[in-house]
């Protein structure tokens, strides 16, 4: 009985330390010291080599370190009925919201030109007349948390998803064919969906196309919903009016990547949320516990459907 933690590039420290302390008699392991392979049963997934599976013989689950499954899903050697979840908890998406809230308040209140201002010692009082509308892209975990903090702050929001779902003061839309009424209502889109066959390059042309002129794109999502070679001639071109990212196709973002420099695009390094050692801890271990006891583990994913 042995949980396997393969994270390549990340710190696991604290996360053993919390392992070790609720649950001291299990075995865990750190990438790359496998010891014996056919000793473990489950395994904790972030950023790993495709292959890996055909490695692992006894797997009875796996799960992603973070909320996308993309990468496990997209392993050739991923076993067939082989349960996958992830780990989308409540301080995750929590995270997610209060990142989300600071860069639309930061741009819809000005607070980078009052720095600007500072800097040249103007004094110029000014305050939004109006609210921001927000369109959110996806209406799971992590968008159900910011759209709490965006109704709360009396925003008007709307929601997609792929199939119809109600939201308490949401305006909700569903399916390819209400995607262009979202986008056009959003002063602020926020791509939340998760990747998949059908949400890669969502994010393109056609769709800024239809978005309000001077509009906000943010992508929180992943890095392959945006069709990057179409963002700066939108941006250049006043279509867009900024572009919030977090997530990149190539990550960490190559060096003379044009979107390092370009002023109308505010950068973080894929950290909107990030799973904390100890919330991973708990949420790891309760799917292991679960998996012993022949349940699916947590936040179990339709292979299918893609997330
Ligand atoms: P969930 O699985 O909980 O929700 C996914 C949502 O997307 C659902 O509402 C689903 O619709 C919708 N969706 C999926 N496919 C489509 C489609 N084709 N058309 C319209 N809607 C679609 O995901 P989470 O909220 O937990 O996470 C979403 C993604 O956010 C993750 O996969 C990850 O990529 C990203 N993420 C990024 C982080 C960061 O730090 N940048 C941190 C955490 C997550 P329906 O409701 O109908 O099923
Ligand atoms: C993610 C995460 O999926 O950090 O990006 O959880």
């Amino acid at each position: 009985m042995t949980l396997l933690i393969v994270a390549p590039n990340r710190d696991t420290g604290a996360v053993e330390e919390h392992l070790h302390r609720l649950a001291p008699k299990l075995e865990v392991r750190v990438w790359p010291e496998l010891g014996d392979p056919e000793e473990i049963d489950f395994a904790v997934l972030w950023r790993h080599s495709p292959g890996l599976f055909a490695r692992l013989p006894n797997l009875r689950a796996v799960t992603s370190y973070g909320a996308g499954v993309e990468a496990i899903l997209d392993d050739p050697s991923l076993p067939e009925g082989l349960p996958v979840g992830r780990i989308a908890g409540p301080r995750l998406a929590a995270d997610m919201a209060e990142f989300l809230a600071g860069v639309v308040i930061a741009r819809h209140r000005g607070l980078f030109e009052f720095r600007d201002d500072q800097r040249n010692e103007q004094w110029r009082p000014w305050a939004p007349e109006a609210l921001p509308t927000i369109g959110v892209l996806g209406l799971g975990v992590m968008a159900k948390a910011s759209v709490r903090v965006f109704r709360a702050l009396g925003y008007p929001v709307h929601g997609w998803s792929r199939s119809p779902r109600r939201l308490h003061g949401v305006a909700c839309h569903h399916g390819q064919a209400e995607l262009p009424a979202i986008a056009a209502v959003a002063d602020y889109l926020i791509c939340l969906l998760p990747l998949t066959a059908s949400t890669r390059g969502i994010l393109n042309a056609g769709l800024f196309a239809t978005m309000k002129p001077g509009a906000c794109l943010i992508n929180v999502g992943r890095g392959d919903h945006l069709v990057e070679p179409d963002l700066i001639p939108a941006l250049d071109a006043g279509r867009l009016g900024c572009a919030v990212l977090d997530v990149f196709a190539q990550e960490p973002l190559p060096s003379g990547h044009p979107f390092w420099q370009h002023s109308k695009i505010f950068m973080t390094p894929h950290c909107a949320s990030f799973t904390l050692p100890r919330e991973a801890a708990e949420l790891m271990l309760e799917s292991y516990r679960r998996i012993q006891r022949g349940q699916p583990p947590l936040a179990a994913v339709d292979r299918q459907r893609g997330y």
